[in-house]
């Protein structure tokens, strides 16, 4: 039997179905039971134990190796997991594919750096269509040792290394993907020549993300795999806009306004009429800013708004520049 599945990096046992990394016995499996089921039938299978987080401070101890930080591009906000290994270590933006067309590139670019300074370097890339993979492949080709690839749950860190194994070493890994959080356990290690070996780790649970608190059938329609078609509404002086049933936002200025919305395509949103009560958060922005709700939306307006965002207290909402 081999020792770690293929999937998640976790260590393979054959004595307790319940627990974590079964696989039966007497089959050469490489998966074990939760990724088996996510894989081939859809199904997200919860893990028992809660030792698997990411053991950052002994990848930040490896003062040899490169962090590879990957950042989604709809959640930037400056997660300050580094420190000061930044200074050597390459942020990668990922999902490009889903913002968008029209956004430019060279802006997005100098605002993340303002969201993200003091890296080594930057790139913005899609693992899903290939964007910029040439380009950060000849990056790494320059590197030496261990690669670390690190950031939140989600991101795209295992879509990535297995797209970089696809491409450039034309081998087919049994890493697992998935939209739901935690896929990947443990760290997992692949070499891509002699000098260089890429380290899959696992993602960093969001205590904030709408992710968190909502079902997996519901996880499935907030998701965002497809380049966004923004919802645009005009209004005058005020507004109520229904965010599916995820939450509610007033919207206040004077005169005429609008408000931009990007969201996952599957979602309803629309006008509202009824006017909202209970725990809200609050901001005034100007068009140079604009709102994360994490993991579920961003929203921008026209000109000078005071908004309401009503929404489960547990969920992160917060202010950043405009990124585009
Ligand atoms: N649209 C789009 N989706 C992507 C891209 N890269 C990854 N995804 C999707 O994002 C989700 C998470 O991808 P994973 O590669 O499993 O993310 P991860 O960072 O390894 O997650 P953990 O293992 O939980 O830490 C999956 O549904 C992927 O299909 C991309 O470039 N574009
Ligand atoms: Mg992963």
């Amino acid at each position: 039997m081999i020792n770690k599945c293929l999937g998640c990096g976790i260590d393979l046992q054959n004595t307790d179905s319940d627990k974590d990394g079964y696989v039966e016995s007497n089959k050469e499996n490489k998966l074990c039971k939760r990724c088996f089921r996510l894989k081939n039938y859809g199904e997200y299978l919860n893990f028992n134990s809660n030792d698997f987080y990411l053991n950052i401070n002994e990848i930040l101890k490896d003062e040899k190796s490169t962090i590879l930080h990957v950042v989604d591009i709809l959640n930037l906000n400056n997660e300050e997991i580094l420190g000061d290994r930044k200074k050597d270590s390459i942020l990668v933006i990922n999902k490009k594919d889903i913002i968008p067309r029209s956004n430019n590139e060279n802006t997005l670019l100098e605002n993340v750096k303002k969201i993200y300074p003091g890296y080594m370097n930057y790139i913005i890339i899609s693992s899903k269509n290939n964007h910029n993979l040439d380009k950060l492949y000849d990056l790494l080709l320059k590197l030496k040792n261990n690669i670390y690839v690190v950031g939140y749950t989600n991101s795209g860190k295992s879509s990535l290394i297995k797209k970089l194994i696809k491409n450039y070493l034309n081998e087919e890994e049994e890493l697992l993907t998935s939209y739901y959080p935690s896929t990947t356990l443990k760290n997992i290690s692949f070499k891509l020549n002699d000098n260089l070996t890429l380290i899959d780790t696992p993602g960093i649970v969001k205590n904030g993300s709408i992710l968190k608190r909502i079902n997996l059938d519901e996880i499935k329609r907030v998701v965002i795999d497809n380049e966004i078609k923004p919802k645009i509404f005009q209004f005058n002086k005020k507004t109520i806009i229904k965010i599916d049933n995820y939450c509610v936002v007033e919207c206040n200025s004077l005169g005429k306004n609008s408000i931009i919305i990007f969201a996952s395509n599957r979602l309803n949103i629309e006008k509202q009429t009824n006017d909202v009560e209970g725990f809200c958060y609050e901001f005034k922005i100007n068009n140079y800013k604009e709102i994360v709700i994490s993991d579920l939306c961003v929203i921008r307006f026209g000109k000078e708004t005071n908004i309401k965002v009503f929404i489960d207290k547990e969920v992160n909402v917060y202010e950043r520049i405009k990124l585009t």
